[in-house]
């Protein structure tokens, strides 16, 4: 249905009209890593206005991306969001279900204001001015890539999801001020029926216990209290009917710094064992302190 590209060169390959995207973003393990959507369904293409979409009878897959040449990050990332509504609106696919957000310089201050609230303001703004998109807040994850525009991907459907939060952490959409005056718009995690199997979507996960963050410039404990937190959101969906299947849990880990790489992956595969699929990246996270974030898929035993 759709791919995105991680590397940090434009890939050469498209595949066919397929929905395509490349997050400039450096790979930990291979030189490119492709994140592949696929169906088992007949998929229909479409493109409109910025957005490159592939949907079966179930699911949407789109792209799209925003550039800064002109209008800022808040009003870019409003523009976007506000273009996903309006074409979500047009398709009957009008519940979204989980979105993935890259763009440079995230935790740079730019006009006395840092780049991650500049994106926040223009997101709130956005799911607020569109009373139906604001029922439903999906997951999601925001990282910062290497270069390049504002480049979002994301799911949504016909039916909608379970939101799922995590105990551990004040729902992000409830964050303090302290974080920014509009708060970060997503849920902790979305459990879903696409191509009817259940499926729950793993927003970004990092070190943060209530609304802090914890043990800076420790990359081994912020990877255990990651996990611990990513522990906490199965245990929920569970008492909420999901139930998570032992070995499915596929996972995406950003790395702040590269040195930290073998020490991180050395505690993930401690931590889920060998069986547990993970993809390692680099990359800017949203809080200067945050060492380590990690997202991922679990299907239901
Ligand atoms: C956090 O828990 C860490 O702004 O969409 C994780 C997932 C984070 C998504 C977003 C931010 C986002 O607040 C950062």
């Amino acid at each position: 249905m759709g791919i995105a590209a991680f590397g940090e060169t434009t890939p050469f390959l498209t595949v066919g009209n397929l929905p395509f995207v490349h997050v400039p973003m450096a790979t930990l393990e291979a030189d490119r890593i492709y994140e592949v959507w696929t169906s088992d369904r007949p998929v229909f293409h479409e493109r409109d206005g910025s957005i490159a979409s592939a949907r079966s009878d179930q699911v949407l897959f789109g792209c799209l991306q925003g550039f800064e040449n002109g209008p800022g990050l808040h009003d870019v990332t409003r523009r976007a969001y506000t273009e996903i509504f309006d074409f979500l609106e047009g398709t009957g696919y009008n519940k979204l279900l989980r979105i993935w957000n890259y763009f440079p310089r995230i935790t740079d201050v730019e006009d006395n204001e840092e780049r991650y609230r500049k994106f926040n303001s223009g997101r709130h703004e956005a799911f607020f001015s569109m009373v139906r998109y604001r029922e439903l807040i999906p997951a999601a994850s925001a990282l910062g890539s290497l270069t390049g525009p504002l480049t979002i991907y994301f799911l949504a459907a016909r039916e909608a999801g379970l939101p799922v939060e995590n105990p551990r952490q004040v729902s992000a959409y409830r964050y303090p001020s302290q974080y920014g005056t509009r708060s970060p718009f997503f849920s902790r995690a979305m459990r879903t029926n696409l191509g009817g199997s259940p499926l729950l979507l793993i927003s970004g996960t990092s070190s943060i216990v209530g609304h802090e963050s914890a043990h800076s410039r420790d990359p081994e404990a912020q990877t255990r209290e990651t996990i611990t937190n990513i522990r906490a959101l199965l245990a929920n969906g569970e008492s909420l009917g999901f139930k998570p299947a032992q070995r499915g849990l596929t996972l995406k880990a950003y790395i702040r710094h590269r040195e930290h790489y073998s020490l991180i992956r050395r505690t993930v595969v401690e931590e889920f064992g060998s069986g547990t699929k993970v993809v390692y990246l680099q990359a800017d996270i949203c809080r200067p302190e945050l060492l380590v974030e990690i997202e991922g898929l679990c299907p239901s035993a």
